[in-house]
């Protein structure tokens, strides 16, 4: 593959994607194609040689602006949407015309210029929530949230486009992921970031015991690229990072990584319809070859050393837009 569109990749796993795909194949060029959203930052990709890709502002919602972007590539990959639950509760028209729309423009983009291959990023959120097991490619969706609700709807609309027009269409749902790059309103970099400058973390009461299954961010970025180069179309892929782990142990091994008790814990309001468990069986994408190298401890432990080292990265980030959306988030909540 020559020259592959990855749109989203100014964003967090985007952007780890990119800096994988240009170690592996010498040969590839990107197109970074990215919104630009609050989420979205070009600092994800300052360390990648600038001539291996090339930057292109736009909106996937805007179909000639995508479509575009997607002349004269083998593949494209999405990684473009609106990602947090906790926004999407709060309003969620933004994340119905990216994650929806926006796909939808992807795929007719990629029917009329015959794009060899078309791999859509979703996540193991639209199956919902699972007490005991896994679930498998083949569960059905079971979204419970307006986030994981619009990405279930960009996935039906791929998986309908392959039945329909034959669109070459594969699909990666990953488990929680996590890794440097990470916009920190997310649990992880959150709570280091928070804990780095000395202010309580804000877990969710009554979510103390939800479980998140751990995916270290090239292993995500791996089992992308694996689903895109090996996967069938029509296929969906779980990709799982094999961490299970409650909030609570989360947050403790924090606190102990960077040297805070428990009085840095704030218990506050739960999140609304909060998924209890997610857990998905990764086995199909391992049949192809795949599997995740980072084990967890180590992983968390890297990830806290990177925002410890990266300031430059989050200090930024953490002001303007950021504050609004905390206080809004965290102290207005009733
Ligand atoms: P992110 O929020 O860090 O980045 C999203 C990127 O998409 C940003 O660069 C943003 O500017 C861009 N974007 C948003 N709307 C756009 C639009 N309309 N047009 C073009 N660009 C747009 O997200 P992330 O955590 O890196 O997630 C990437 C993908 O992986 C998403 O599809 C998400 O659903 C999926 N996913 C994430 C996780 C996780 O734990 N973070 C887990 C499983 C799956
Ligand atoms: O302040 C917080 N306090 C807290 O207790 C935040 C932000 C989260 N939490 C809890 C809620 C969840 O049980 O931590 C857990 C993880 O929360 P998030 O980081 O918001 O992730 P989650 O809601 O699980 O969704 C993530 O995984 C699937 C990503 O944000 C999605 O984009 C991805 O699809």
């Amino acid at each position: 593959m020559k020259r592959i569109c990855v749109t989203g990749a100014a964003g967090f796993i985007g952007s780890n994607y990119v800096r994988y795909k240009l170690a592996q194949d010498p040969g590839v060029h990107c197109i970074v194609f990215d919104k630009l959203t609050y989420a979205g930052n070009l600092d994800n990709l300052k360390d990648l040689p600038k001539d291996r890709y090339t930057f292109i502002k736009g909106d996937i919602a805007d179909k000639a602006a995508i479509r575009a972007a997607m002349e004269g590539c083998d593949a494209v990959v999405n990684f473009a949407a609106d990602t947090h639950v906790d926004r999407s509760i709060m309003g969620a028209t933004d994340f119905i015309s990216t994650n929806v729309t926006g796909v939808y423009n992807i795929l007719e983009s990629a029917r009329e210029l015959k794009t060899a291959r078309v791999l859509l990023v979703s996540t193991d959120e639209v199956y919902g929530s699972i007490r005991e097991g896994s679930f498998k490619e083949t569960s059905p969706p079971g979204p419970r949230n307006p986030y994981s609700a619009s990405k279930a709807g960009g996935d039906l609309m791929g998986l309908a486009h392959f039945e329909t027009f034959r669109t070459p269409v594969m699909i990666t749902r990953g488990s929680n992921t996590y890794g440097p790059y990470q916009y920190p309103e997310k649990v992880m970099p959150l709570f280091i970031t928070n804990l780095i400058d000395g202010q309580q973390v804000p877990l969710y009461k009554g979510g103390e015991n939800n479980v998140r299954d751990w995916l270290y961010a090239e292993d995500h970025a791996s089992g992308v690229d694996t689903a895109l180069m090996k996967g069938e179309p029509g296929n969906i892929y779980n990709v799982a990072g094999g961490n299970e782990r409650e909030n609570i142990v989360l947050t403790r091994r924090l606190l102990s990584l960077l040297g805070r008790g428990e009085e840095f814990i704030k218990l506050v309001p739960d999140r609304p319809g909060h998924d209890f468990r997610y857990s998905i069986d990764a086995s199909k994408l391992r049949a192809l070859g795949w599997r995740p190298k980072m084990d967890w401890d180590t992983g968390v432990a890297k990830t806290v050393e990177w925002y410890k080292a990266n300031e430059w990265w989050w200090r930024k980030i953490k002001s303007g837009e950021f504050l609004a959306y905390y206080k809004r988030q965290y102290e207005d909540r009733k």
